[in-house]
């Protein structure tokens, strides 16, 4: 069944608020049974924005535009391949729940057991949510996929140019939905705050673009009191291994480093799960559940 655009968002809107309030594995059922992850923020943009083209300058020609993605998975199930105008893309935001990032705020070099357990079944769910909502797309007729969710498309890898990468980066797609702006800790500022993980799914329906901000130097960091000349450098005092800096601002090799090979060896010895994880410049800052700069009058 096809929706008009205002439709199609609202419907959409109020089924992955329920799935989060309502699925069982939106729970630390390891630990005391409570949200993962609180209220989501949700997004979307149009399939053929140009945003999609200047991503491929910004991170590379392997990231992916919506239609690149669409086409491969429409073309091996024998679907007509939609244009571009007749995409759209849903974005959401998961904000961690306010307990873990309480807990992890305390932690000085290592994640808290909490943020470990929210990177490993945290992200299950965020994966089971996205396939949730290909199925449900499905059932009602549409045709949608999971980038990050299909192996054929989706690769992370070490570039030259930009060092960490990925064919499809949750994190550009939810700033051209207008959710949130890069921080000096390279971290997505939402007005849910940086503490959070995302995702995203493309679908045959068309969908407008948000209205965003032209994009510059300040614009791309609107929310970051660093570049609100506000002279924040909470993140990177927080990072135990200096991977944030005023001068360079991530330094994603040696917050490798530390938040996957390191923090994996810990994580496993004191929690007892195989998971890696840090987050530390993400809670305790300002910028931890909301955006720290006011809106414009
Ligand atoms: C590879 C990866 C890493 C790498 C590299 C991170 C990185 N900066 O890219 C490493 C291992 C270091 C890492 C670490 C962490 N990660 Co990680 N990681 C990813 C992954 C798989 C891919 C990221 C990607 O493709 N990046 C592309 C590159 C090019 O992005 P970038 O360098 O940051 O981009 C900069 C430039 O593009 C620049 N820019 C310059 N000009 C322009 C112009 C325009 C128009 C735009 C838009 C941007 C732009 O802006 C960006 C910021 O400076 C994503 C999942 C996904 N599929 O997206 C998760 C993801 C980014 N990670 C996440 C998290 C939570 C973490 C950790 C906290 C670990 C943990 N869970 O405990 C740390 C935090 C590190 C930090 N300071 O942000 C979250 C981010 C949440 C958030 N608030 O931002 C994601 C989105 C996972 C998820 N599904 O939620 N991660
Ligand atoms: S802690 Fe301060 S400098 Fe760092 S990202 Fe947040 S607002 Fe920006
Ligand atoms: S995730 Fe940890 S190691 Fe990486 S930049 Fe943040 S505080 Fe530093």
């Amino acid at each position: 069944m096809q929706r008009d655009k205002e439709e199609f968002k609202r419907w959409i809107t109020e089924e992955i608020k329920r799935f989060v309030r309502e699925d069982p594995d939106n729970r630390l059922n390891l630990l005391d049974g409570s949200y993962i992850f609180e209220e989501p923020l949700i997004g979307f943009v149009a399939g053929d924005d140009p945003i999609f083209y200047k991503l491929k300058e910004v991170i590379g020609e392997f990231h992916l535009t919506p239609k690149e993605a669409v086409t491969k998975i429409a073309e091996n199930k024998g679907i007509s391949v939609p244009s571009e105008k007749e995409i759209g893309v849903i974005s959401y935001i998961l904000p961690i729940s306010k307990k873990t990032r309480e807990e992890n705020a305390k932690m000085k070099s290592m994640p808290g057991e909490r943020w470990a357990h929210t990177r490993l079944f945290g992200e299950q769910f965020n994966k089971k949510l996205q396939r949730h909502l290909v199925a449900f797309l499905e059932e009602e007729g549409y045709f949608a996929i999971a980038p990050q969710q299909v192996g054929d498309l989706f690769e992370t890898k070490r570039d030259d140019k930009v060092g960490y990468a990925s064919t499809w980066s949750q994190r550009h797609v939810t700033f051209a939905a207008d959710l949130g702006t890069f921080g000096l800790s390279d971290g997505l500022i939402t007005k849910a705050g940086k503490a959070h993980r995302c995702g995203s799914v493309v679908v045959n329906q068309p969908l407008d673009s948000p209205q965003r901000r032209e994009i510059n130097e300040t614009n791309l960091h609107w929310d970051c009191l660093y570049y609100q000349n506000e002279g924040c450098i909470e993140c990177v005092m927080r990072c135990p291994v200096g991977a944030i800096s005023e001068e360079f601002g991530h330094d994603k090799d040696l917050c490798f480093e530390h938040a996957v090979k390191k923090s994996a060896e810990f994580v496993k010895e004191n929690y007892k799960i195989d998971i890696y994880g840090c987050g530390l410049c993400q809670t305790d800052v300002p910028c931890e559940e909301e955006s720290p700069v006011k809106e414009e009058e």
